[in-house]
């Protein structure tokens, strides 16, 4: 059928530019007939998952449905797109194994912004009620976010366009045989 069902997971601080690389390049593979679908904090932490705040369970906790969410999006033969900042190693593993044990392939996609970068930009004026202690647990500022050990792709924003970006995960999809 000249496509297959997978997760890409992207992981990455508040504001790296997560979402925004995800939805051009569901653009990109809706344009091309290949069917895809985003999930990200938006669609899954005001429905599904609206029970959970920011701690580590709860980021675990939110996670863990997302991941399975996925999983069934892809075995649908989707390619399902996932933005969240998923900070933490395990949980990312636990996500790379659901997919695992059910044979669906699974690529992690680190979108490495500094942090002071992605503080700068503020979009939303996040950063600054953290640092304001109007909000707690904020990823990079009072809780952690562990870096990947082995992405299938790194992708920078400071030195790349959004195009760019989307680009060499169109490139990866291409030499695992996805698209
Ligand atoms: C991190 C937070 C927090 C805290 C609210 N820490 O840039 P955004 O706004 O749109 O993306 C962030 C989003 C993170 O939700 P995720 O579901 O991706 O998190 S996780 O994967 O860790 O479960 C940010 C906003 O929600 N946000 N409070 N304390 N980001």
């Amino acid at each position: 059928k000249g496509f297959q069902g997978c997760t890409v997971w992207f992981t990455g601080l508040s504001g790296t530019g997560k979402t925004t690389i995800a939805f051009q390049l569901e653009a990109y593979l809706v344009a091309h007939g290949i069917p895809s679908y985003s999930l990200d904090g938006d669609n899954l932490r005001t429905g599904l998952n609206k029970d959970l705040g920011f701690s580590e369970k709860e980021r675990e906790e939110n996670i863990r449905r997302v991941a399975e969410v996925a999983r069934l999006f892809a075995d649908a033969g989707q390619i399902c797109l996932c933005s969240f900042v998923s900070p933490f190693r395990r949980d990312r593993d636990s996500a790379r194994r659901i997919h695992k044990e059910h044979d669906l392939p699974f690529f992690e996609i680190f979108v490495d912004t500094p942090l002071a970068v992605c503080e700068s930009r503020d979009i939303k004026g996040l950063y600054k009620k953290a640092r304001q202690g109007i909000i707690k647990s904020f990823t990079g500022i009072d809780q952690e976010y562990e870096k990947p050990d082995n992405p299938e792709l790194v992708v920078e924003t400071v030195n790349a366009s959004v195009e760019e970006s989307t680009q060499k995960v169109i490139e990866l999809l291409r030499e695992r045989g996805i698209i």
